[in-house]
């Protein structure tokens, strides 16, 4: 072959391995996966530190330390995470959060209303096997959505007309605890003519009253959670927009609402529930639901059973209103929506550091008795769930105490309120639902925690509690 020849082959085959190196790439890049996974739970439950945490173990993945039931990063397939947030229009705050945890003495996050997400690139190695045929090296692209639970609360409500959800508000309000803490409430609505012209002021101030309303409902004593419309309690964007100018009649309704003059109360409170409706809670399904493909739900159990039967029955309800969300049934309201696409939920009992190790299971257990009936019609729908009870962050470490003779396990930590450290036996999860004698008892007595700060250096596994396993059956199947 002479030197002509022998350079034209040559040039042939490197313009042949360009060719391959950039047919791999492309092959690559369109098998590189996206995926947003959700996370959501009423007002307190975890979203912020678990978005923070996972976020920062996610980022220390390629170390193989910190989750070792996550088996990408145990089989040492993570190459490394890339923080991408700054693409979003809507990025988490995860410095400040991370710098709040990380602080001397560490303090947790503040609370957040708004959307928001962090973008992370994982490249990894693929599994064995998969490798070669698709390409060794991949990217997996993760959105964490942080979003708030309420305002799936409001779901419903696009099914129902105005008068609907007044009569459903009545059966609420009409009933303890809420008929207590709302006589003054009820009594002013009962002075109200809904047929008598309203002036903004006053229309103003009706709506503040019932807003306030809400958010004592939300806080200690009563702690409820099915608290519409959600949008007042997290208005997200819409905070200073008259679509919050909204409350339901608690009274009878008028009998012949078609003669209500349009600056009517009545009037106006219905055409303002209509377009919350069409630009508060429509939008939502329809910009941000329909692209989520894995979901995970935070469930603050432990304060349902430090609050009592109230509470707790109060908080089911809200969780089974909230997980109509996932119903997508041919003829559910959502298929007809926004055609979801989410493929598994994963239910997590947050706070799990709460309660002593030997609990765990129990906690798991209560959470399935909390959400039994709404994962029942999920799964008909073909949608995978799980539950399991998790911390994201753990405040406290496990130890003993001798009690007449015997060793106890039991819990050491800084209260949250005061800093003080304590060492306390919080008490057993029950695995059945409480009967009405129990909430009486002193049975429940779970402590909130100060944080422990989180290191900045290496994180190890006993800085969180099985937070591997839920990234395992929410991700792992994407990482092959
Ligand atoms: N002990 C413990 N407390 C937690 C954990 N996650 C959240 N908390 C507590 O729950 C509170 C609310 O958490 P946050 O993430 O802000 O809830 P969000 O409103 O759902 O975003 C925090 O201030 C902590 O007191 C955890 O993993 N362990
Ligand atoms: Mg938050």
């Amino acid at each position: 072959m002479g030197l002509q020849d022998t350079l034209k082959t040559l040039v042939h085959k490197s313009h042949l391995s360009d060719v391959s190196r950039h047919l791999k790439h492309r092959i690559e890049q369109g098998l590189e996966q996206r995926v947003k996974l959700a996370v959501t739970g009423l007002s307190r439950s975890g979203k912020t530190v678990f978005i923070s945490a996972l976020a920062r173990h996610l980022q220390q993945s390629d170390q193989g330390l910190s989750l070792p039931f996550f088996s990408a990063a145990a089989d040492g397939r993570i190459i490394g995470t890339r923080d991408c947030s700054h693409e979003s229009a809507i990025p988490f705050p995860l410095q400040t959060t991370l710098a709040g945890l990380q602080a001397s003495p560490p303090h947790w996050p503040a609370s957040t209303d708004q959307l928001s997400e962090v973008k992370l690139a994982l490249r990894y190695r693929r599994s064995p096997g998969l490798g070669r045929m698709l390409g060794e090296h991949t990217t997996l692209y993760l959105d964490l959505i942080d979003y708030p639970g309420e305002w799936l609360l409001d779901l419903p409500m696009l099914e129902w007309s105005f008068a609907t959800w007044c009569r459903q508000q009545q059966a609420l309000f009409f009933a303890s605890p809420r008929l207590e803490a709302s006589r003054e409430w009820l009594t002013c609505q009962q002075q109200l003519d809904w047929l008598a012209p309203a002036d903004d002021t006053q229309f103003q101030q009706l709506a503040h009253t019932f807003r306030d309303l809400l958010q004592q409902l939300r806080e200690p004593p009563y702690c409820l959670s099915l608290l519409q419309p959600g949008r007042l309690l997290m208005p997200g964007d819409l905070s200073d927009s008259p679509l919050l100018n909204l409350f339901p009649i608690l009274t009878d309704l008028p009998a012949n609402p078609d003669q209500a003059a349009p600056d009517s109360l009545y009037s106006r409170l219905k055409s303002t529930y209509y377009a919350y409706r069409e630009h508060a809670v429509r939008p939502f399904y329809e910009d941000h639901f329909r692209h989520f493909d894995r979901q995970i739900v935070l469930v603050d159990c432990l304060k349902t059973l430090n609050r009592g039967e109230a509470c707790f029955t109060d908080m089911q309800q809200a969780l089974n209103t909230l997980l109509h969300s996932f119903h997508y049934g041919h003829n559910s309201l959502l298929r007809r929506l926004v055609r979801p696409r989410i493929s598994r939920v994963l239910f997590a009992a947050t706070k799990a550091d709460h309660v002593t190790a030997n609990q765990h299971h129990n906690l798991d257990r209560f959470l399935q008795l909390l959400v039994e009936s709404a994962q029942r019609e999920i799964r008909f729908e073909q949608v995978e769930t799980h539950c399991l009870a998790i911390a994201s962050l753990r405040a406290t470490s496990a130890a003993q105490a001798k009690l007449d003779g015997q060793y106890l396990s039991c819990l050491r930590g800084h209260r949250k309120d005061n800093g003080e450290e304590m060492a306390l036996f919080p008490g057993e999860v029950p695995v059945e639902l409480p009967r009405a004698e129990d909430w009486n008892s002193e049975r429940f007595r779970f402590v909130d925690f100060a944080p422990r700060p989180l290191p900045v250096g290496p994180l190890r596994p006993e800085h969180h509690i099985r937070l591997d396993q839920a990234l395992e059956y929410l991700l792992g199947d994407l990482l092959q």
